[in-house]
């Protein structure tokens, strides 16, 4: 089994093993802290070698076919993630966000002075702000002879299970900067696309004294909008997207906005499938690059003021507001907004495990389909129509999860889809 690179699962091999000759060979109490970024199969595998794994499964049993279940589960949907998780046996502490290994060390060598802690450091890990804080623990460890001062401290002893990957820690750096920092100082883009981040990019490089986040996946993903169309998107940080949008010549029935690229990426497949079932609903496709722009002008001076905000989102229509961050920061930002109580966000809830890139946002709420489900069951003009859609896309989520665990990767068609609803960006 093997993850991301060869790297570190030789080396953490080597130790494990011969660690497990010590432990038997002097009955020692020790803990193995695995701390490089790509070492979770080295724990799984090891565990599975010694017998501690089918102890625990005995499905993943000691034999041919045990061990191919061990590795078709592996960082499979429905499986186990790559890094260590609390399925593998003994893991007391979840992996996957580096940078813990050693403060987690120095914590078991406080709590247990008998214990032998082994400790494994992955170079990249230590490049993080929490390790090389850690390094620092050594003035702790003997306070007579050290000379530290001990301060009196009160010890919180809990397990702490971080779910990891992109959104959450994407979610997690725009509420820290968002919420910590002063407000008019702080700058949140969130480019759709590629065309998008360059000129975001170009801004933020020229721009001075402020903290630009800029939240972008390293994912391949759609090209929407022209470098032209992308620039001008850009400086006003707020649009309608007229080319995906069927309101031109009326009021829209619902608006449709959303910030970040998967949430664009959702919205619009979600639109092309309102557009192909209910031809007669009006729709308004609103992107957001600059978040602060929800904001109101006397909050930020990126805000919109509450006319140009109202033109946008209506003061009336149903806003389904599709977000790359938590849903109650766009509340936060527009909870002086007319159309507020309209507005109804889809975005991270602290959902995640090991899957497909898709089933992160069925997980949320986030996809294609509830935002199909979410107009419909605002917009009570869509009949029967709607009824009848919204089955297909219930049944589609079923669909979908029967896909993945059977073949791990999304369906072709949610994989392949293509925006084609009408002409390109302009
Ligand atoms: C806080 C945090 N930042 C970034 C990542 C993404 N990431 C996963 S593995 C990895 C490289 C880690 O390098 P190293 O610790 O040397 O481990 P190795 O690749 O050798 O296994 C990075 C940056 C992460 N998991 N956690």
């Amino acid at each position: 089994m093997l993850l991301g690179h060869w790297g570190t699962t030789p080396g953490q091999n080597f130790i494990y093993t011969h660690l497990n000759r010590v432990i038997k060979k002097y009955d020692l109490d020790m803990i193995y802290v695995s701390g490089p970024g790509h070492g979770g199969p080295a724990v799984v595998s090891n565990t599975y070698l010694e017998g501690t794994y089918s102890e625990i499964y005995p499905d993943i049993s000691r034999d041919v076919a045990g061990l191919k279940k061990l590795f078709t589960q592996f960082s499979f949907p429905g499986g186990i993630p790559s890094h260590a998780s609390p399925e593998c046996p003994g893991s007391i502490h979840e992996g996957g966000e580096l940078g813990y290994s050693l403060s987690h060390a120095f914590g078991a060598v406080f709590d247990n002075p008998e214990l032998i802690v082994a400790c494994v450091i992955g170079d990249g890990e230590a490049e993080t702000g929490p390790l090389a804080t850690a390094w620092h623990s050594n003035k702790f460890l003997d306070p007579l002879n050290d000379g530290a001062v001990r301060f009196p401290t009160v010890w919180k002893r809990s397990l702490r299970l971080p779910s990891v990957s992109g959104s959450p820690r994407h979610a997690r750096m725009i509420n820290s900067y968002v919420m910590n920092k002063k407000a008019e100082i702080v700058r949140v883009y969130l480019p759709p696309d590629a065309n998008c981040l360059l000129s975001v990019a170009d801004h933020c490089l020229r721009s001075r004294h402020y903290v630009n986040v800029v939240i972008a996946g390293k994912h391949p993903a759609p090209q929407w909008l022209t470098m032209d169309a992308a620039v001008e998107h850009c400086t006003k940080g707020i649009g309608i997207w007229q080319w995906a949008s069927n309101d031109h010549d009326e009021q829209p029935d619902a608006v449709m906005a959303c910030a970040g690229d998967v949430p664009t990426l959702e919205t619009l497949a979600a639109v092309s499938i309102l557009r192909e079932h209910l031809p007669d609903i009006r729709i308004r496709v609103i992107n957001v690059v600059d978040l602060m722009k929800l904001q109101p002008s006397s909050e930020h001076p990126h805000g919109l003021s509450d006319p140009d905000f109202d033109g946008l989102f209506t003061q009336d229509k149903p806003i389904i507001f599709a977000f790359h961050g938590y849903p109650w920061l766009i509340h936060r930002l527009t909870y002086r907004r007319t159309n507020h109580p309209n507005l109804h966000v889809r975005g991270y809830k602290e959902e995640g495990t090991i899957t497909t890139a898709f089933d992160m946002t069925v997980l949320n709420d986030l996809d294609r389909f509830h935002l199909v489900m979410d107009v419909i069951d605002r917009l009570a003009q869509t009949g029967s129509a709607g009824v009848y859609l919204k089955q297909q896309m219930q049944n589609k989520l079923i669909e979908h999860k029967r896909y993945i665990r059977r073949f791990g990767q999304d369906m072709p068609e949610v994989r392949n889809w293509q925006w084609s609803a009408r002409g390109k960006a302009e």
